[in-house]
């Protein structure tokens, strides 16, 4: 099989692992190459730290755009997550228009907040163009937050474990989210039970919702959700099922929580994931 070739449109955080510090070693081993178009150069990613530096790569995006299509490239995958401004919402759009082809997978993490929080940097209007730019995906991967932001409903009131009802409303949350069934929904942060927790799918190509869990590492941790859309976009590409690539994702992350903590690291530096990436190469 040709390597497949990924534009990977998110920032790069000096320190704290999280987006492009993630996104490129993970799909690099996954057999994946990476095509980087950084949104945003930051010091340290910005959930947090103070007076964390932010360099915003608006106005570079275009020009990086109109240089390959000037050479013709073709993507496999087009995949984002953070982004750095308003603007880059309708620019990001314009690339995966331009860019898509048949068979072009195009993952968007809709990026925007935890705990019921949009992060720093994140505006309500970024957080409405968001849901616009999502619209062009063939597979989201929110976090309950994020599902909230999308749907306008009271992240409070979703599902959050430990109630016997949560596996339903999980599942509904997930097929609200497919538009109609005509995208795949990944959301992160959905637990069935406690002490357990993992991915809700919805499939758009067998129309099937299916959860993945494992046990949950009682333990804040930063830069999961791009771990997990990582590990999924290259499991895709590898042609696993959602639910397949979805369930490496949450074992993989499960495996590198274990050992953070175990490191007693903070919070900032993120997941310890590169000892175990090993663990992703194709067989
Ligand atoms: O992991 C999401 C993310 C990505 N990039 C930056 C962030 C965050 C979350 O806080 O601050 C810069």
């Amino acid at each position: 099989m040709p390597t497949p070739r990924a534009a990977v449109i998110h920032d790069l955080s000096g320190f704290g692992r999280c987006s492009l510090t993630e996104v490129m070693p993970i799909l690099s081993v996954m057999g994946v190459q990476c095509c980087p178009l950084p949104t945003a150069f930051l010091s340290t990613h910005t959930g947090g730290f103070e007076g964390f530096t932010f360099l915003d790569m608006t106005e570079e995006l275009p020009r990086v755009a109109a240089h390959w299509k000037s050479l013709d490239l073709r993507f496999q995958a087009i995949y984002s997550g953070f982004l750095g401004s308003g603007r880059q919402i309708g620019i990001v759009s314009d690339f995966i228009r331009d860019f898509r082809g048949p068979d072009t997978l195009v993952v968007v993490d809709p990026v925007m907040g935890d705990d019921g929080r949009a992060y720093q940097t994140y505006t309500p209007a970024m957080c409405a163009g968001m849901a616009e730019l999502a619209k062009l995906a063939d597979v989201i991967t929110p976090n309950l937050t994020e599902a909230a932001f999308l749907l306008g409903r009271d992240y409070r009131e979703l599902p959050h474990g430990g109630s016997p009802g949560d596996e339903a409303a999980l599942r509904e949350l997930a097929e609200a989210l497919s538009l109609g069934g005509r995208r795949s929904v990944a959301i992160t942060g959905a637990s069935l039970s406690p002490g357990r927790t993992g991915a809700m799918c919805f499939d758009a190509r067998t129309g099937r919702t299916e959860a993945v869990q494992t046990d949950f590492v009682a333990h804040p941790l930063h830069g999961t959700g791009d771990i997990f859309a990582s590990v999924l976009t290259g499991g895709l590409l590898r042609g696993a099922s959602l639910a397949e690539a979805a369930g490496l994702a949450v074992e993989f992350i499960h495996d590198c929580a274990v050992r953070t903590v175990a490191q007693g690291l903070s919070l900032q530096e993120g997941v310890d994931f590169e000892p175990l990436l090993g663990r992703l190469c194709p067989r």
